[in-house]
């Protein structure tokens, strides 16, 4: 056993046996009641789960293990020379509960890399794709395509013991990490670059090594790539790429096929396919001015354009957020500091005129919860200003840094032994008995 694996059961075992005490002494505690629109409306705000990795408040933002985004950009290992802090970090912050030291940040980017070893058949399976492929479902392909090599579904067909779950997900976890950096810059090259693929480099960080295989070796977008990839790891339990990471894991699915489930959902327009909608949205905006800096009152008219057709404005609103992200203001602090002292990006500054225009408007139509950027309003003019065109791969980015929140989240669901997640559902006849019976009393 590695030393951080042995480091994980020395933790894990006494937590399991902690839950499983909790369970047993105060399982009937009542933690709330819900509402008829709670139960319509998408499960808002009930505890439904347990995740221990990360907690989200609606004002503060995301906080990891307790420790804010502003916060572990301090205090978080970085790579010599490197501003920014390397994402092995936050794994380990993720999984452990406690901040790294520089040593075990060295330990996870030497164990991914030699983990990295991307099977020839992944390749060839997307080979076969249409070139034309999304680029998040050629992510989810090559994901399925690598169970082959779970460790979880060979041991549980051979018939392990459930307190070794927690071993063989953590085994497939960290080989699944190591590996999306290659997977995703194989879709990338393939796609984009006429299948010129670029081999990695077993020096580099994670991160940095998954801008090299991309193409991109200045030092500043890879520094771009490691914060990337440090703001996108987690975001609690109940989004829908972490929900349905767990969701499928408590189904005994092996990592891989846990995870390439919580991608789907990644996929999705109102989630992480949000960064690729905003840059669409605002190349249109520039189209259809004919380029340079639109006015902030043309951007005004363009948002309510945009809400007059029954569309959203993408990279504004969330569903627990209700305040700006502090994954927005990292990546603008980023701008701020790279990139505009040595001349102002267009792109970039048309996501600071949003900034100031959108929250109000959004504000006006009295229904939309939280008027306040998220993560995916600037993400992309970032990665376009280094070069980084191809709008429809931003969410495999996501995806890759996702990995980290959800596969730590995993090992710890297995550790902790939970069961098969099952919530109870009503009929809208059932609904309206029991709203009858209540007022009736
Ligand atoms: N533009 C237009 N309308 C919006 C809106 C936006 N940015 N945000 C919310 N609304 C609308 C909702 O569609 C809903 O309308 P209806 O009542 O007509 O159905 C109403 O306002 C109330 O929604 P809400 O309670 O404020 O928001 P939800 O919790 O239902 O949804 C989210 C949250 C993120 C899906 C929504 O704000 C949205 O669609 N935003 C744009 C897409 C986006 O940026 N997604 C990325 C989120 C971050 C991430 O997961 O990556």
């Amino acid at each position: 056993m590695d030393s951080l694996k042995e480091r994980f059961a020395a933790k894990a075992g006494p937590a399991a046996a902690e839950v499983k005490a909790l369970i047993k002494e105060k399982g009937d505690v009542k933690l709330g009641e819900y509402t008829v629109a709670q139960v319509y409306q998408g499960m808002k705000s009930m505890i439904g789960m347990v995740t221990e990795t990360s907690k989200l408040d609606a004002n503060d933002g995301i906080r990891f293990r307790g420790y804010s985004i502003p916060e572990l950009r301090e205090k978080l290992p970085k790579a010599a020379g490197g501003t920014e802090p390397l994402p092995e970090g936050i794994f380990y912050l993720m999984l452990m509960g406690e901040l790294p030291t520089e040593e075990d940040v060295h330990q996870i980017s030497n164990d991914w890399a030699r983990r990295a070893i991307v099977p020839k058949h992944v390749f060839d399976v997307l080979d076969k794709l249409p070139l034309s492929t999304h680029p998040m479902t050629q992510f989810i392909v090559a994901i399925t395509s690598m169970q082959t090599e779970s460790l979880f579904a060979a041991a549980y067909s051979k018939g392990v013991n459930k307190k070794e779950y927690w071993s063989y997900a953590y085994e497939d976890s960290m080989n699944l990490i190591a590996r999306l950096p290659r997977v995703a810059a194989y879709i990338y090259r393939r796609k984009y670059k006429n299948g010129v693929h670029i081999e990695p480099d077993p020096k580099l960080d994670w991160a940095a090594n998954l801008a090299h295989m991309l193409g991109y070796d200045d030092p500043n977008i890879m520094s771009l790539m490691r914060l990337y990839m440090t703001i996108h790891v987690d975001h609690e339990g109940g989004n829908v790429s972490a929900h349905a990471t767990h969701l499928v894991g408590s189904a005994l699915s092996d990592p891989y096929l846990a995870f390439a489930s919580g991608m789907t959902g990644l996929a999705g327009p109102l989630h992480g396919l949000a960064n690729q909608e905003v840059l669409s949205w605002i190349l249109k905006l520039r189209q259809e001015l004919g380029g340079g800096l639109p006015t902030e009152a043309q951007i005004e008219e363009y948002i309510k354009k945009t809400l007059a057709d029954g569309k959203v404005v993408p990279g504004y609103g969330h569903a627990v957020l209700r305040k700006t992200d502090p994954r927005f203001s990292a990546q603008q602090d980023f701008y701020n500091h790279y990139i505009r002292p040595t001349g102002k990006d267009d792109l970039c500054e048309i996501v600071q005129m949003m900034y100031k225009v959108a929250p109000p408007i959004l504000e006006s139509t009295g229904k939309i919860k939280n008027p306040w950027p998220n993560v995916d309003a600037h993400s992309g003019v970032l990665l376009t200003h280094y070069g980084m065109v191809e709008h429809d791969f931003y969410t495999v980015l996501f995806g890759v840094s996702r990995a980290l929140g959800v596969l730590a989240s995993l090992v710890w669901d297995r550790a902790l032994g939970h069961p098969i997640e099952r919530p109870g559902s009503m009929t809208t006849e059932g609904i309206k008995i029991k709203i009858a019976a209540i007022e009736a009393k």
